[in-house]
């Protein structure tokens, strides 16, 4: 017995000296680094650069957002963020000396120009990191004759050196992207989608008018994301109705109404009045904000989702895809541009700032998750919770006043916390797991109950309208997007 305890002993300690050596001696065993070296410029991935490789690229210029990400990543030769011109005249200089990196050095240098060194031509990327999409700045063909009127007379970037170029740049990169989406869906757009295209090109034009740079960008980004994502096509009225109930929330908003409800000279009943109003009109519902019950179960929104489906999809979030969502968060150059919108204190009454990051989130949360909507809204709302905790490094005071304070990532104004994402994420939710009509009953029931346990203030009923409008934002796009579309 006790030889056989020894036997067990030397084994366990053999094993261990084992383990200890394989982890402590062998450094890859010690680090996890998972990085692939990438050659920039190979296009077809055969691993030379050949005149394929230059056909590749010329190929994309009619439609340079069709390339997925990492290819676009590759193009960027000169690494500035740019797909360029010197990009291109790299490349084909590679090509011209028969793939030589070197001789291609040579004949640059015997010309007197800058050329990389063929080190230099390689990349590590490690498997973790984010690489942002390089944005398009080679000539592109639709510019003559564009939806886009003045995409013809808008410079060709040259290079991101100061903050207005690099905005220019961007905008460059958005409209070519909307230019090509446009042509793709412009053909198949119904009437009423057609009509509500039509507004916002007027509002890109009028932009580009006032030299409004960064708003400009914005505007061609929230049209980018209704043409490659959006369609109302197969789907109840509903919808784009709730837009058109939205506006009129905004138009409320900014009513004489509600002025003299400010100023005491009009009483609540009068503005609930006109919201039910609208809601007759607009959506055909009957609604009486006097006698309107609360909804069931206050405390917790979960309470009207099935409850262990929701469940199920939250916490099967994968730690994968939350670190993917975060890393895309803070790195993406069109989301950062998008949730940068902000406004100082109260200037924002009509949540104009709120919709378009969170339209960008949801559509990467669903290409994470393969196109499920359910899943999508899970892992959203898992991440919206990960509290300010994060930003602990920057003192309160010290930062910027106008975003959701709860946490860096999200968009909203001063005012806003993290509670109008998640409020337009979960509505978008309970119209996927009950049906819009609940989710719009639920909204302005909790709203209702809001504004009563407010008692009826000027302040209470702002919050009223402008959640309210969060909560329908959420609801149109989380219907209204097509997983299909957004795939591309
Ligand atoms: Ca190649
Ligand atoms: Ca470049
Ligand atoms: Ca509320």
């Amino acid at each position: 017995m006790r030889s056989w305890r020894k036997v067990v002993l030397v084994a366990a300690l053999l094993t261990a000296a084992g383990s200890a050596y394989w982890r402590l001696a062998i450094p890859k065993h010690r680090v996890a680094v998972e990085s692939e070296l990438v050659m920039l410029g190979d296009l077809d991935g055969d691993r030379r650069w050949s005149a394929a490789d230059l056909r590749r690229l010329d190929d994309l210029t009619a439609e340079p957002h069709a390339a997925p990400g990492p290819l676009a990543w590759r193009l960027d030769l000169n690494r500035n963020g740019l797909v360029d011109e010197e990009d291109r005249s790299i490349l084909a200089a590679l090509v011209a000396a028969g793939g030589d990196p070197y001789s291609a050095e040579e004949a640059a240098r015997a010309a007197g120009q800058a050329f990389p060194r063929p080190r230099e031509l390689y990349r590590y990327v490690s498997l973790a990191e984010y690489l942002p999409r390089p944005g398009w700045a080679l000539p592109y063909p639709g510019a003559r004759d564009s939806v886009l009127a003045w995409l013809a007379d808008w410079p060709v970037p040259t290079g991101p050196a100061t903050y207005g170029q690099g905005l220019e740049a961007a905008i460059y990169d958005e409209a070519v992207r909307f230019d090509a989406a446009w042509r793709r869906r412009a053909p198949g757009l119904l009437p009423v989608e057609r009509t509500y295209a039509e507004r916002k090109l007027a509002r890109v034009e009028a932009l580009w008018r006032s030299g409004d740079r960064f708003e400009l960008l914005l505007a061609l980004t929230e049209l980018v994301e209704d043409a490659e994502t959006l369609t109302v096509r197969d789907q109840p009225e509903w919808p784009l109705t709730l837009l058109t109930f939205r506006d009129h929330l905004r138009d409320l908003l900014a009513s004489s109404l509600m002025s003299e409800f400010a100023a005491g000279r009009r009483d609540w009943p009068a503005v609930l009045a006109a919201v039910s109003g609208h809601l007759q009109a607009d959506l055909g519902l009957g609604y009486d904000f006097e006698t309107l019950g609360p909804p069931r179960n206050l405390t917790n929104l979960e309470n009207y989702l099935q409850r262990s489906e929701w469940q199920y999809y939250k916490s099967t979030a994968r730690e994968a895809d939350f670190r993917a969502l975060i890393a895309w968060a803070q790195h993406d150059p069109r989301y950062l541009r998008a949730v940068s919108r902000t406004s100082r204190r109260r200037q924002d009454p009509g949540v104009e700032n709120h919709n378009l990051p969170m339209v960008l989130l949801f559509r990467e949360a669903l290409r994470l998750e393969g196109g499920d909507k359910k899943r999508a809204v899970g892992l959203l709302d898992e991440t919206i919770r990960i509290p300010y905790g994060w930003i602990k490094s920057i003192p309160r005071e010290a930062l910027p006043g106008s975003l959701a304070l709860d946490n860096f990532l999200l968009p909203g104004n001063m005012e806003d916390g993290a509670d109008k994402s998640r409020h337009w994420n979960v509505f978008g939710g309970i119209c996927l797991y009950k049906s819009p009509q609940e989710a719009l009953d639920l909204a302005l029931k909790r709203e209702l109950q809001d504004l009563r346990n407010d008692g009826y203030s000027v302040e209470g009923m702002r919050e009223f309208f402008r959640d309210t409008i969060a909560n329908l934002n959420g609801m149109y796009h989380v219907m209204a997007v097509n997983p299909e579309l957004a795939r591309r």
